[in-house]
């Protein structure tokens, strides 16, 4: 059975054994939490980013995939990287953002991760309104069958906060 549980608050304060990151496919680095943690993860992040895109991702890593890395300075084990889907009005891209969740936490089982952190994918910089981001989120992790025991939300802001309270409810 996997525990959903919310924080609110900044992810790069969690102690997880896994904190999932809103990448892009360059794996390089970027704004919103990408950017927050490269900063408090350290260098190391970057430079396991750098090397997994020279052996494995030179096109870059594909929305909806997601790949570990070490954590760094992090209270966590690793970094699992994940590329969310720009938001469309055109176009329907729900699978590839409930992809993310569940390709992170298939690379979590991999790992033996026990508790896992998320941040809101793909409902910032990438523009997906929060409301369905969050339904998204939570109706992908609990049809998810994981060894993963704790996923945890962790939400910037009350909005989001809100807007996953709300599925849980
Ligand atoms: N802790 C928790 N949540 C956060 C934090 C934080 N420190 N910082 C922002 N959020 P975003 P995306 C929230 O933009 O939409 C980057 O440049 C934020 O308020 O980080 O998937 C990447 O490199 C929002 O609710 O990710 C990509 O190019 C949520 O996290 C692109 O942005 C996701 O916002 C990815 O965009």
């Amino acid at each position: 059975m996997t525990t959903i549980t919310l924080a609110q608050g900044d992810i790069t304060r969690e102690s997880a054994d896994a904190i999932v990151n809103a990448a892009n496919s360059s794996l390089l680095g970027g704004g919103g939490v990408d950017g927050a943690i490269h900063r408090r993860g350290g260098p190391a992040v970057l430079e396991e980013c750098r090397a997994l895109r020279a052996s494995h991702y030179g096109k870059g890593l594909a929305t909806g995939k997601a790949v570990a890395t070490t954590a760094g300075n992090l209270d966590a084990r690793w970094v699992i990287h994940t590329v969310g889907p720009v938001f469309s009005q055109s176009e329907d891209r729900s699978d590839l953002l409930a992809s993310c969740y569940r390709e992170s936490l298939r690379v979590a089982d991999e790992l033996g991760a026990r508790t896992v952190a998320f941040p809101a994918v793909s409902a910032g910089i990438y523009g997906w309104p929060m409301e369905d981001a969050a339904r998204i989120a939570v109706e992908t992790v609990r049809a998810t069958e994981t060894s993963v025991e704790e996923v945890r939300f962790v939400l910037f802001d009350e909005r989001a906060y809100e807007a996953f309270a709300g599925r849980l409810r």
